[in-house]
């Protein structure tokens, strides 16, 4: 998928290639397609936080093996291809091909020993991955568990795992933005491990920028069945109060429901056995605790019912019944569907969609046409080098391009590089990854004329600030900041929107 700033880069590869010489049109091909290529998400994470179940969910697809027992040890990239095949690559750089298993998986057996691989390549049909490739990671090490040791010191260098090789964290590295599950309460180990994975990967510096939470499994927050989400929803706020150096938001969800519904497990079988388990007549015994589930008199068989913990959990259970109970004649796809959205899923898919595939644009422009100029660079006195530039300069000078400027800036913001008061720095973050001028300006309701307005006194409050406010550092944020204000005013005006 390619978004507007990086297909007007793509467009200019393909002139800039008609026009000079071959070895370097070669280069300007190889920048073009890497315009093309979809967003690229890491999944990180303590040990067993749920990142495998998630990422099958993003998938639609049980492809990454999540049994309690087994972790994953190696950085495994999903990624489109015209057909399934798994690509186990070494650390000397071999690659051997092996297929799914049996049940669709990737194999518990890799054939090569796990020490010499360097991370796995799974390409797949699946629809869902022609616009994301997702990159599952092992399990960061955490205080209370016995590799603690290693892992701190290892910090700010290898922080998944002392054996994680170099080729493995470059694969991560390369992905755009990360995505940070966690469980239950956010500790200090975790903030740590997150500016482990931070230090990890220079060009994904994990900020509110490029970096989302997950607060998994938040069915298991409360016992039994019960609703997990009025207490979910105002632990997430907090969670996201104390990350807020780290990630944009965090989105609560129960990651096995998500599961489950996206990669179609639930069948017409077990959609009947919950229908039968609505009419026991001690429902609410049964589902008190998974052990009564289990072990209580039910008219439904055991290995079923084991099936449906391993599917729905406890509270996927209990509101599965509830929903049958209601309308007993509901269909397994419309239960599926409601299962889903139980689950929180549709919003993380959508904050991903929504904040991430923008920034890749601009992200993944900004890297294009940075490669360009230092092409230009390079074949200095050349005739071609004329062509070169003049078209990068073209590009340059469209207000368009501000973005990148500001994403830029923002980004240092962010990190604490340039230190900011609270309320410009949430409005330069805004103004910097968003599209919508009614979020920016915190106007929801607005029309276009007074949304003009507030957009020209934000540009003045930040001329103000550079001028006599700040430092040399703030200043040149805030010049930069003020002319995104200006430019945002001025297609506010011009009705075209930004
Ligand atoms: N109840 C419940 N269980 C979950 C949820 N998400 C994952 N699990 C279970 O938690 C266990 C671990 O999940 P994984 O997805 O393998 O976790 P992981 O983070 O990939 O684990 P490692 O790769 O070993 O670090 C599995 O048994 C999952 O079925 C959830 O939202 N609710
Ligand atoms: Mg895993």
């Amino acid at each position: 998928m390619t978004g507007t700033l990086s297909g007007r880069v793509a467009t200019l590869c393909d002139e800039i290639v008609a026009v000079v010489a071959p070895e370097v049109a070669d280069q300007v091909r190889h920048i073009g397609v890497r315009l093309h290529e979809p967003l690229r998400v890491a999944i990180a994470g303590r040990l067993k936080a749920g990142k495998s179940t998630l990422v099958n969910a993003l998938i639609g697809r049980r492809v990454a093996p999540t049994a309690a027992g087994e972790c994953t040890r190696v950085v495994t990239r999903f990624r489109y291809g015209p057909a399934d095949r798994v690509d186990v690559v070494s650390r000397d750089g071999g690659r051997s091909s092996l297929p799914l298993d049996d049940d669709g998986m990737i194999p518990q057996r890799l054939g090569v020993p796990a020490g010499r691989v360097a991370y796995v390549d799974v390409m797949l049909t699946s629809a869902r991955l022609r616009d994301l490739t997702v990159v599952d990671t092992p399990g960061l090490a955490s205080a209370d568990t016995g590799v603690s040791a290693r892992a701190e010191e290892a910090v700010g260098t290898a922080p998944f795992d002392a054996g994680i090789d170099a080729a493995s964290a470059s694969e991560v590295a390369a992905a755009e933005a990360v995505v940070y599950v966690f469980t239950q309460a956010v500790r200090a180990d975790d903030v740590r491990a997150l500016e482990a994975f931070r230090a990890s990967s220079a060009r994904l510096a994990s900020t509110p920028i490029n970096a989302l939470g997950v607060f998994g499994k938040v069915d298991t927050l409360v016992g039994g069945a019960a609703d997990p989400w009025p207490v979910a929803e105002p632990l997430a706020a907090q969670q996201q109060a104390l990350l807020s150096r780290c990630v944009g938001e965090v989105v609560p969800v129960v990651g096995l429901l998500a599961e489950t519904g996206e990669a179609g497990r639930l069948t017409a079988a077990d959609c009947a056995a919950l229908g039968r388990l609505a009419q026991a007549p001690d429902l609410p015994l049964l589902l008190a605790s998974v052990d009564l589930f289990r072990t209580r008199p039910a008219p439904v068989d055991a290995a079923r019912r084991e099936r449906l913990l391993a599917l729905l959990d406890l509270y996927g259970v209990g509101f599965a019944i509830a929903q049958l109970t209601a309308e007993p004649q509901l269909g397994t796809g419309e239960l599926v569907r409601r299962l889903v959205a139980a689950s929180g899923f549709p919003r993380l898919r959508h904050t991903l969609q929504e904040t991430f595939t923008w920034r890749s644009d601009a992200i993944k422009a900004g890297w294009a046409l940075a490669r360009l100029e230092r092409l230009a660079g390079h074949t200095v006195g050349r005739a071609d080098a004329e062509a070169l530039r003049d078209a990068v300069e073209r590009l340059l000078r469209d207000p368009a391009y501000h973005r990148l400027r500001l994403l830029e800036v923002a980004q240092r913001v962010a990190t604490g590089a340039v230190p900011m008061p609270q309320p410009w720095e949430q409005e330069l973050i805004r103004l910097a990854t968003s599209d919508d001028p009614r979020w920016i300006l915190r106007l929801p309701q607005a029309p276009a004329g007074q949304l003009a307005e507030a957009a020209v006194q934000a540009a003045n409050r930040w001329r103000v600030y550079a001028v006599a406010g700040a430092g040399p550092a703030q200043s040149r944020v805030a010049q930069v900041a003020h002319r995104g204000f200006h430019l945002l005013a001025q297609s506010l005006r011009t009705g075209a929107g930004r």
